[in-house]
């Protein structure tokens, strides 16, 4: 039987609830093979990010070299890619090997408010790793960073912002609706470069188990185009795969010593 294959380039998150630990899961749990390949090392809880670190560029590049060299792998899901060299990298091994079917997660800060894309990197990955990727999957404050703007996420505004990234170089956008002020549903919007737009709308669930959402539902984008699906349908299975773990992650209890903390807690899988 043809196992699907993807790879997930991102960080890594010893707690499992972002990067490519939680990556891995998703696309296991959805019948891909997960390749992961670290751009960086992280030290956090549910409490927040506490330290960062680039891995070696020698390590990284030999390690994309050693997979996309020996497999042919179907989709590619980038996260937290952390300074110019990491990109260049990857833009290099795209061209190489004309990887395609590339969804990247535009993840610039974590939410407890530490960079995990260097400041000064922020324009090199717009200018060279959008036009390289098929999809792009900002939420509304990564919007509002690269567009310098300040927008809510109403539909109204949806067109604009979509031909802001465009501008940018993007080539198709999902605009992702979790930190909207509709408190009854969160909308996600694809949008293509001929101004169709599709809602994807969820119920919005009230849970603290929030972190890594963007990271499950790009792996899982990244898993159902590896089995063939069409974007529109890899977005609507996806965002119902994180729907249901949304719905189901508050029975999960991990043991914290200090129960008085404000917490962002994983998913369960
Ligand atoms: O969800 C953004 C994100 C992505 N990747 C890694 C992270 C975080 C947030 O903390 O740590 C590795």
């Amino acid at each position: 039987m043809y196992t699907p294959t993807v790879l997930t380039i991102a960080g890594f998150d010893p707690y499992a609830g972002a990067g490519i630990q939680v990556d891995s899961k998703v696309i296991h749990q959805l019948d891909g093979y997960a390749f992961s390949i670290s751009t960086s090392s992280t030290a956090q809880n549910s409490t927040g990010v506490k330290m960062t670190k680039a891995i070696d560029i020698d390590i990284f590049e030999s390690q994309l070299e050693a997979i996309l060299s020996d497999i042919q792998i179907d989709a590619i899901k980038i996260g937290m890619l952390y300074n110019k060299e990491i990109i260049n990298i990857i833009c290099k091994m795209i061209k190489k090997y004309n990887l395609t079917n590339i969804i990247l997660d535009t993840v610039l800060v974590s939410s407890s408010g530490k960079d995990l894309l260097q400041k000064d990197a922020i324009k090199f990955m717009v200018e060279e790793l959008f036009p390289l990727s098929n999809l792009i999957t900002p939420n509304i404050p990564e919007c509002n960073y690269l567009l310098k703007s300040n927008y809510q996420g109403d539909i109204n505004e949806i067109k604009t912002i979509a031909s802001g990234l465009f501008d940018l170089g993007a080539n198709t956008v999902l605009i992702k609706g979790g930190h909207s002020n509709d408190q009854d549903y969160a909308t996600d919007y694809l949008v293509d470069k001929n101004n169709n737009i599709t809602p994807y709308k969820s119920k919005r669930i009230n849970t603290n188990h929030t972190h890594g959402t963007g990271c499950v539902l790009s792996s899982a984008i990244a898993t159902n185009l590896a089995k063939g699906y069409d974007l529109s349908l890899a977005i609507k299975n996806s965002k119902k795969f994180l729907s249901d773990k949304l719905e189901k992650s508050s029975s999960l209890k991990l043991n914290y010593k200090n129960k008085n903390l404000t917490r962002k807690e994983p998913f369960i899988f």
